[in-house]
């Protein structure tokens, strides 16, 4: 699966807040491939290399879970992600439905 995705990161390994500075929404293409959810600055491109960048972006969802975020009002569609080693990101995705196919396809893989 993928299609664009807005990240913030929330909490970094081991649960601590990631700080200020570091919170920002960012837009990446996002391609999730087995255990990798790969978010990548440019539309994705079959032939093209992965940089340094995106090797860094790219999140284990290997022992993770996606729930939507009931709990976060200020943009909608977002859910969050935390992932085995307790760092969470929120995601917006385009609409509702995308959302929820992001949300269960990292659940279910
Ligand atoms: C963050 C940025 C985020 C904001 C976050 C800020 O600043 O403005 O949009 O989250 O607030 O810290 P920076 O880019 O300097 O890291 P929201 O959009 O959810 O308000 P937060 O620290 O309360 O999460």
């Amino acid at each position: 699966m993928n299609g664009f995705l807005v990240r913030k990161v929330h909490a970094d390994p081991d649960g601590k807040k990631t700080p200020r500075g570091k919170r920002g929404w960012k837009t990446f293409y996002a391609i999730l491939k087995g255990l990798i959810l790969y978010l990548q600055k440019d539309e994705y491109r079959p032939n093209k290399q992965l940089s340094d960048e995106d090797l860094k972006n790219a999140v284990s969802i290997h022992h993770s879970l996606a729930m939507r975020a009931a709990d976060y009002s200020k943009r909608p569609n977002v859910f969050y992600l935390r992932t085995a080693d307790w760092r969470v990101f929120l995601f917006q995705a385009l609409n509702a439905e995308q959302m929820q196919s992001w949300i269960t396809r990292i659940n279910t893989v």
